[in-house]
């Protein structure tokens, strides 16, 4: 399709209209969006992805928008994703919060976009992930992504990030829905933002005592850290630890976090197309529905039938590979 290919030119020279337009692409196109990462895939893997997540209200907003300052300080160019409908990226918040952001979204070297649930066939982390990577290909340094911890599928999206900073504001409850989300085993970095709260030093030692407990052996140490984003104490300390976090990966000579993400995100495209595939042939052979009959006829249950089938096919796969 050449109006794709003339999209992939503009993404590639890092044209923000075209980068605009391809994650509009793939928010609403699931064929698309295969066609258009496909054509870029080659060109990624550069920009130092970040994941950034916690509760709403921890501050993830107010730091990325100081680490966005700070980044851009330094030259560097950035791409902000943010999964979260509340995120003054989506101009969801309150109007303080989306003058600060003012200068960012004016700025050629940042490229911001908030990812909605509705406009997403296959859902908000394909999409997200979709999203990032085309900011990777345009050529963006580094790519940050807010999402709000707390269900499944945020945790997915922090996973595809090569660093992943956890943000909690010093409060029980922020503790404890990181316990409950799947925060403490995901973390690279924790911050305890709002340290002119005066629990925060409580906050820190509770998160330490939390890590020393799973530590894992002599890989990469979570580490700790307080912040004020509101007044931007503690973000170059913050960026320091993301630069050695980054270090320690690129000094992995074994990629064992890349090979991670990307095993999984096979394991995921494989998962999706054996199950359209095997579905697809169902029902045009007119099993499914014969099965349907029998399960309404209570012949059979749904469980016990889906077992029977996919033993079946599997035992026909064999066949056919012998
Ligand atoms: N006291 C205090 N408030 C903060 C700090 N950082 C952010 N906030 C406020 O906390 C609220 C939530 O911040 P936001 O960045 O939107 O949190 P998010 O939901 O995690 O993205 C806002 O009212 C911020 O102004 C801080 O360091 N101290
Ligand atoms: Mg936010």
């Amino acid at each position: 399709l050449p109006s794709t290919k003339s999209l992939v030119d503009g993404v590639l020279h890092g044209d923000r209209r075209a980068i605009a337009k391809a994650i509009t692409v793939i928010e609403n196109d699931l064929m698309e969006a295969q066609r258009l990462i496909s054509m870029l895939y080659a060109h990624t893997g550069k920009a130092h992805i970040i994941g950034v997540t916690g509760p709403g209200g921890a501050g993830k907003s107010t730091l990325i928008g100081k680490i966005a300052n700070e980044l851009r300080r330094r030259g560097k160019t950035l791409g902000v994703v943010a999964v979260d409908p509340t995120s003054p990226f989506s101009g969801g918040a309150f109007l303080g919060d989306r003058i600060r952001m003012q200068d960012l979204s004016t700025d050629e070297g940042v490229f911001i976009r908030s990812m909605a649930i509705r406009n997403n066939p296959g859902g908000l982390a394909r999409a997200t992930k979709d999203a990032i990577r085309i900011l990777d290909a345009s050529g963006k340094d580094v790519i940050l992504i807010e999402t709000v911890g707390a269900g499944q599928s945020e945790v997915d999206v922090a996973k595809i990030a090569q660093t992943i900073v956890v943000v909690l504001a010093p409060d029980f409850g922020d503790e404890i829905q990181a316990i409950k989300a799947g925060l403490m085993e995901i973390g690279d970095i924790f911050v305890i933002n709002k340290a002119d709260r005066q629990n925060a030093n409580r906050a820190v030692t509770a998160i330490e005592a939390m890590l020393e407990l799973s530590s894992k052996g002599p890989s990469w140490k979570p580490f700790v850290i307080k912040t004020m984003a509101l007044r931007g104490e503690g973000v170059l300390q913050l960026l320091n630890k993301i630069k050695e976090h980054r270090e320690y990966l690129t000094e992995d000579k074994s990629h064992s976090r890349q090979r991670r993400i990307i095993e999984a995100e096979l394991t995921e495209a494989i998962k999706r197309k054996t199950v359209d595939k095997f579905l697809e042939s169902m029902r045009k052979s007119g099993r499914l529905d014969s099965i349907v009959t029998k399960i309404l006829a209570r012949e059979i249950n749904p469980f016990t039938a889906a077992e029977r089938i996919v033993s079946e096919q599997l035992k026909r796969l064999e066949s056919e590979g012998n």
